[in-house]
């Protein structure tokens, strides 16, 4: 019972490491951010007070937290890159909102840092949360792969919140021993009919 115990807190550590922190609930714990990003509303900006909060009439899309960049308004960039997540839908997306100006994009790397797909979240300059997807699956992503999600903001302000995978799983990786038994049941037919 003890063991059977064991294996379901195994399975839950599991589940809550495969998108650790995505929403920036515990602010940028395990996320690698470059430039001019800070948490709302965990820390106030300096840099002359122009900074995304000014322009940002919204609140959190979700949770109490979101990802800000632009201390210093349009003069602002910076990047942003995910703790190393596991791939288990088809789909990811993450909410964007701000001056989607040039220079200004999201992307997927693979585990060594390779991007693999990038898209452009642009066209408006507002306080509305726009939902931007990722087709994981046509990247060629297997259940369990490992990737990260990056974003880039250009010359603007922009602020990101809500990264979340969803739809339907993702195909698994034949394991070794499912590869050895189609193996052996190929050649037993092969055997038979020649
Ligand atoms: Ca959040």
């Amino acid at each position: 019972m003890q063991y059977f115990f064991l294996l379901f807190l195994s399975f839950l550590t599991i589940c809550q490491a495969e998108m650790i922190n995505s929403s920036f609930e515990s602010s940028f714990s395990g996320w690698t951010v470059t430039g001019d990003a800070y948490i709302a509303p965990d820390r106030t900006p300096t840099g002359g007070g122009d900074f995304a909060d000014r322009w940002f009439s919204g609140g959190p899309k979700d949770g109490t937290r979101y990802a800000c960049i632009g201390n210093r308004g349009n003069e602002s960039s910076g990047t942003l890159k995910s703790p190393l997540w596991t791939a288990t839908n088809q789909y990811l997306s993450f909410y964007h909102a701000g001056n989607s100006a040039n220079n200004h994009f999201a992307a997927i790397l693979n585990s060594s840092s390779v991007q693999l797909t990038y898209l452009y979240a642009q066209s408006y300059n507002d306080s509305v949360w726009r939902r931007w997807d990722f087709n994981l699956q046509s990247l060629g992503l297997k259940q369990g792969d490992s990737f990260y999600f990056f974003y880039q903001d250009g010359s603007s302000w922009s602020v990101v919140d809500y990264v979340y995978q969803w739809g339907n799983a993702l195909p698994s990786v034949p394991e070794n021993s499912s590869i050895l038994f189609l193996g052996m049941g190929l050649l037993f037919l092969i055997r038979k009919f020649l």
